[in-house]
């Protein structure tokens, strides 16, 4: 139902960061193709549920992107599973999702369900600290999207540099390598022109903080990303 290649931009907010509700209002309302839910910190059920309610007053396809165990709700659109391959433990690679799977498996429609392939870039991000990654080398990074799509044909490969603007000149390697996976870029956009450079390179633009720090910016990463899309071929 949710087929992410087709999407080109997405926001992701932070269940413990403070939204209000006309901020949310042209979130939701913005053209975005979809709205994550998802953060490393402070993620609690409650959190996650608070938001998921004041969502439901919108139209915008919803997603979790699960990242605490106990803070899986029900009702989201679509469930992302983040595998980080470039962590040292196989934990956040296999275990993390075998215990989800073990407590609730037999309640997940895995149709909604899509296993991102994530590879963390930014050493100063705190989702590379708490999952224990590994600065990976530009071979490193290609052998991984490889990976991603053809050891385990993963649907999304992920190049998350959250919080600083990424390497535009290894996202355009990993894009060659990639055809069947959908890369996902997320990462420091602060800046229409931003959103561009990077809608060049990646199928789908993540655009995260800049919403709290500079909502009417974060709006306009839409259209940007939307007019480079078509310019380079029409809508993905
Ligand atoms: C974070 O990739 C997203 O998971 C977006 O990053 O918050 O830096 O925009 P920013």
């Amino acid at each position: 139902m949710y087929n992410i290649s087709e999407w080109d931009h997405v926001f992701k907010l932070d269940p413990n960061k403070m939204i209000t509700d006309t901020d949310l209002q042209r979130v939701c309302t913005s053209g975005t193709d979809a709205v994550i839910v998802g953060g490393t910190d402070g993620v609690t059920f409650e959190k996650v549920t608070e938001l998921q309610e004041r969502l439901e007053s919108f139209d915008a396809v919803c997603v979790l992107e699960v990242s605490d165990l106990e803070a899986i709700a029900p009702g989201f659109d679509a469930y992302f599973i983040p595998l980080v391959m470039n962590s040292n433990h196989k934990k956040w690679m296999m275990d993390v999702q075998h215990q989800a799977i073990k407590e609730y498996g037999d309640v997940i429609n895995w149709k909604d369900m899509l296993t991102e392939g994530y590879c963390v870039l930014n050493p100063e991000a705190k989702v590379f600290q708490r999952t224990d990654c590994s600065l990976p080398d530009k071979h490193d990074v290609l052998a991984y999207a490889q990976m991603a799509e053809h050891i385990f044909r993963l649907p999304v490969f992920y190049m998350e540099y959250s919080g600083t603007f990424g390497d535009r000149g290894l996202i355009k390697e990993v894009a060659k390598q990639l055809e069947e996976t959908t890369l996902v870029y997320g990462g420091g956009i602060r800046s229409e022109e931003q959103a561009e450079e990077m809608a060049e390179l990646a199928d789908v633009i993540v655009v995260g903080d800049v919403i709290y720090d500079n909502l009417e910016v974060a709006l306009k990463t839409v259209k940007a990303v939307k007019s480079t899309k078509m310019k380079d071929g029409g809508p993905s």
